[in-house]
């Protein structure tokens, strides 16, 4: 007979938020409570198990010297000990809730600190811990303080009765795995450690509690009514207005109110008996009427992103210089929307939003997706049991952050499924602030919310629900609608932006949305580059889908970032070129347009000829939201002969801004106003065959195989027809999507192996014709194309015209030429779009100009690397290789790469280091590309943007040119 005996669980496995912590208050900065930072360097012993060591370290004299260091704030993960791991959804250890593996990595953090002098010696001390992650025991001079879960969350414990003058000992125990990991399942890495800050606060007696800034802003009467209701009682001052009020009174007087777009805060302050608390007010109201979201009586439209909190060295230890360049990238890129995906920010964070301005949907620390493989079995949020640990993150996260006017909706967490749980946050949040909005995405009934949120909807759907035509319940037809995530943002693209936007400006209901997401969370990594889930040996991990963002992880723009800031601009410019007549339309949701100088240039060919500043007088300054106004171009000095002639208008900041400085460009039209007929194709050259080349014009071709040889004295190397690109995240889709995934079908049917087979060389009287048929092995699709090459003695035309064999049910990634240079012909200058990358769904931001970039610069860095690069609309097209160029112009109009590896290189390269420059320039003139799309996670390429297997012909002209 054997006995079985199952101890009570330990701590961290139960699932309680914990003990000892004091409840959860606002987070402010008192102007003259004493306060230490306990940040710093710490010692570190880490433990392969949760209880691998006694609790004698955090007696005081234990001797530490042994151990090694680590900074707080910090993940010991990241600082040589262990490694981060990364999932999506799946749960890295067995999924038996609330019970965790024994190998659980617990690092014991142990810090000594002297108070400094003047240390008060009356009223308390709280000990506060801005994020720990997973779970924490606390010591104080070997007094057990508690224990906490909630890593995104703050937890406070009183220890005035404990401090000491000097030789205080501060031990936290810190466990990667407990019961709270359950709840904290978001797509990201897992990094343990105390990422966020520690500090003494002095709490002096009659000092401020908590208190909640009640500041409420009428529309129709243009008054705020100002109340703060405070633990402890006192006068709120806010001296601007006059306002000298006890707590709990409410006071209503005339102000400007806050938004995002003009983020008016009144300095005041909250004065108790024994402290004084600064504060920033920010009035505004936020409400669902009629079915729209209304702050201050408009409906608002979010121009979003969901951000994740990561620095590609220090994980989620992010320190205040960084947040503050994140919003400050958003403000310069059109953005007014923060979803705090997926849990409540630094509080530092909050502040800097209430004084920039943006929307923040503040998300609560909860997440449980990797249930949803178990079919929602065991779901923490369906079980009464773990209700509390809900309820505390819930009232942690309000408590905190409730006095900040960004924030308009309360998230209740993310990828949670449906249960009582969070039924129960809701009602809780709903009573405890009743003046702001409750969000949550996955309870389709939206049972427990006051908006329709969702996910990755495409565009039809989009559209259904912005006229109120989606299947569903009756109740929930009536909400308003925004998508909390939309346009996966990884890899190449995200395409059909614009698409969407369109959606956002017919539909009312549709308030916008917040792409996914805002930064690539790829680690710096000495071999490879920059780092991914896999790198660090995971057992299980979901590869590169961490990588999804706008920006690198360095925090450069990546294109998709230009694209969205084109896509949401607050003003709209467009208008009639050949009538010189630009309307300017203000799609701000607050204010006027007196904030922005207009600007134009007439350009010819691309160059400005002409430029000034549009005297847009009083009507354009103060036009107001949603309003047009139309104004004369100045004429055109200049007439564009045989040119292409455009108008391009600029808004630009009129003056510094508290996000960028003046001249700043928030928005810019082009207006086309003349496009001259193609000049006539060179002709009149014959071709003379020799023994080992035919010449044609400039040209010299292989006598046998018709290849192209020379152009002067530019050496041409393999052109070929290409219809091939190195798959982007986006052509490969999430792997639960439909088997028919584009990437997949591409290599799937073979486009990555084509051969070209050749049918004939043809010498006819002005030119030369060469037939083959493109098509890969096993198949008997096929892709018959002519070159037809013709000649003036210095400009070589070259038409390629193709014509699908067969069935073709796929559509191609793209269609046109590639062809090698030698790597000196390193530096490109071009009519057509730019500066940067386009595709067909991703052009918005392509501005039709003269561009120049080497072929490195060319190249988007993209964390694995892929399809990248295309500038759109080449007119004309350069590559200078020192003493001698070769010019390319198009009829019509093409795309243009150019790298030094080639589609295939590209292809198997899985890091940035894995890039290496060959001897070649590899430079592709496309035809036609097939969309970007989103399908990484949402849905693929619209049927516009598909480049259909059709027949097609198109033109090049090459010409050399020498110094
Ligand atoms: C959605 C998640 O909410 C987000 O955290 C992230 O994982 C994103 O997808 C993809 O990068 S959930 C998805 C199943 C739609």
């Amino acid at each position: 007979m054997t006995t079985s005996y199952e101890p009570a669980p330990p701590y961290h496995e139960d699932v309680s938020p914990g003990s000892g912590a004091l409840p959860p208050r606002a987070w402010y900065a008192s102007s003259d409570a004493a306060r230490l930072s306990l940040n710093g360097t710490w010692r570190l012993r880490l433990s392969p198990t949760a209880d691998a060591e006694d609790d004698a370290f955090a007696r005081p004299g234990f001797d530490t010297g042994g151990w090694d260091e680590v900074a707080v704030p910090g993940h010991w993960v990241l600082q040589g000990h262990g490694a981060p791991a990364y999932t999506n959804t799946l749960y890295p250890f067995p999924v038996d809730p609330p019970r965790v593996p024994t190998e659980n990595p617990t690092g014991d953090h142990v810090r000594v600190f002297d108070l400094p002098d003047g240390w008060p010696g009356d009223g308390e001390a709280l000990l506060r811990f801005e994020g720990v992650e997973s779970c924490a025991r606390v010591w104080l001079n070997g007094e057990e303080l508690g224990e906490f879960k909630g890593s995104r969350l703050p937890h406070e414990f009183a220890v005035g009765a404990l401090l000491k003058p000097a030789g205080n000992v501060l031990a936290v125990r810190v466990h990667q795995w407990s019961s709270g990991s359950y709840l904290e399942d978001q797509d990201q890495w897992w990094l343990p450690g105390i990422f966020r800050d520690v500090t003494l606060l002095h709490r002096p007696d009659g000092a401020a509690g908590d208190f909640f800034v009640h500041a409420a802003y009428d529309h129709r009467s243009g008054q705020g009514t100002l109340r703060v209701d405070s633990a402890v009682p006192g006068r709120v001052l806010v001296p601007e207005l006059g306002v000298d009020a006890a707590t709990g009174e409410p006071v209503t007087v005339p102000v400007r109110p806050w938004t995002a777009e003009t983020p008016e805060l009144y300095a005041a302050e909250l004065v108790t008996a024994g402290e004084r608390v600064p504060l920033r007010i920010g009035f505004r109201s936020v409400y669902v009427e009629d079915g729209v979201i209304k702050v201050n009586g408009r409906r608002i439209l979010f121009r979003g992103v969901n951000r994740h909190e990561f620095h590609p060295e220090h994980g989620r230890a992010v320190d205040a210089d960084t947040m503050r360049a994140d919003l400050l990238l958003m403000k310069r890129h059109n953005i007014n929307a923060v979803r705090t995906s997926h849990y409540p920010p630094h509080p530092a964070f909050l502040d800097l939003c209430d004084e920039l301005g943006f929307w923040v949907i503040d998300e609560c620390d909860l997440e449980t997706h990797g249930f949803v493989d178990l079919g929602w079995r065991r779901n923490p949020v369906d079980d009464e049991r773990w209700t509390p640990a809900l309820l505390d993150r819930a009232a942690r996260m309000v408590e905190r952050d409730k006095n900040h006017p960004s924030v308009l909706m309360w998230s209740l967490g993310n990828e949670c499924g449906t249960g009582a749980g969070l039924t129960a946050m809701a009602e809780w949040i709903r009573e405890r602030d009743p003046d702001r909005l409750v969000h949550y995405e996955g309870d389709l009934s939206c049972a427990d919310t006051d908006v329709y949120s969702r996910m990755y909807a495409d565009h039809a759907e989009v559209e259904l629900i912005g006229r109120r035509e989606d299947p569903g319940p009756e109740a929930r037809r009536a909400l308003p609608f925004i998508l909390c995530e939309y346009a996966h943002a990884m890899g190449n693209g995200p395409g059909g932006l614009a698409d969407y936007q369109r959606l956002f400006e017919t539909y009312e209901r549709c308030q916008g949305g917040f792409v996914w997401e805002w930064i690539d969370h790829g680690f710096t990594h000495p071999e490879l580059g920059c780092a991914y889930g896999g790198d660090f040996g995971e057992e299980l991990h979901d590869g590169n889908f961490v990588c999804d963002g706008l920006v690198f992880p360095d925090r450069t723009p990546s294109p998709g970032l230009v694209e969205y800031k084109k896509v949401v601009e607050p003003v709209r410019i467009e208008g009639d070129g050949p009538g010189g007549t630009v309307r300017v339309t203000n799609l701000h949701d607050f204010a006027d347009l007196s904030h922005l100088a207009f600007v134009w240039s007439y350009e010819v060919d691309g160059r400005t000829v002409a430029d000034g500043a549009l005297a847009a007088g009083p009507d354009v300054a103060g036009l107001p939201p949603g309003a047009s106004a139309e104004l004369k171009l100045p004429a055109p000095s200049t007439s564009g002969e045989h040119a292409e002639t455009q108008w391009t208008v600029r808004a630009l900041l009129a003056e510094d801004t508290a996000w960028a400085p003046k001249g700043h460009c928030v928005a810019w039209g082009q207006l086309p106003v003349d496009t001259p007929p193609a000049p006539p194709a060179p002709a009149g050259a014959a071709p003379h065959r020799g023994e080992r080349l035919i010449t044609l014009g400039p040209a010299s071709f292989d006598a046998r195989t018709g290849a192209l040889r020379t152009v002067g004295a530019v050496d041409v190397a393999d052109l070929r027809l290409d219809v091939w690109r190195a798959p982007t995240d986006n052509d490969l889709g999430a792997p639960w999507q439909p088997d028919d995934r584009i990437g997949l079908r591409w290599r799937e049917l073979g486009l990555h192996r084509t051969h070209e087979r050749l049918d004939a060389v043809d010498l006819t009287g002005d030119g030369l014709v060469v037939r083959t048929r493109v098509a890969p092995a096993a198949t008997d699709l096929g892709l018959l194309t002519t070159y037809t090459w013709t000649a003036s003695e210095d400009r070589l035309r070259l038409t390629v015209s193709v014509v699908p064999d067969g069935e073709w049910n796929v559509p191609l990634p793209r269609l046109g030429i590639r062809f090698g240079l030698p790597a000196a012909y390193g530096e490109a200058r071009w009519f057509g779009g730019g500066p940067g990358e386009a595709y067909p769904d991703t052009r918005a931001a392509s501005m039709l100009g003269l561009w120049s970039a080497s072929v490195d610069e060319l190249h988007t860095p993209y964390v694995r690397p892929q399809e990248n690069g295309a500038r759109a609309d080449v007119r004309r097209l350069r590559l200078d290789g020192g003493a001698t160029a070769l010019e390319v112009t198009g009829e019509p109009p093409f795309w243009f790469s150019a790298r030094r590896w080639t589609s295939e290189e590209l292809d198997a390269a899985t890091h940035r280091t894995d890039l290496v420059p060959g001897d070649t320039v590899w430079v592709h003139l496309d035809h036609a590309q097939h969309g970007i799309g989103s399908q990484s996670c949402g849905p693929g390429v619209l049927p516009r943007y598909r480049l259909e297997a059709a027949p097609a012909r198109f033109s090049f002209t090459f010409s050399s040119r020498s110094e």
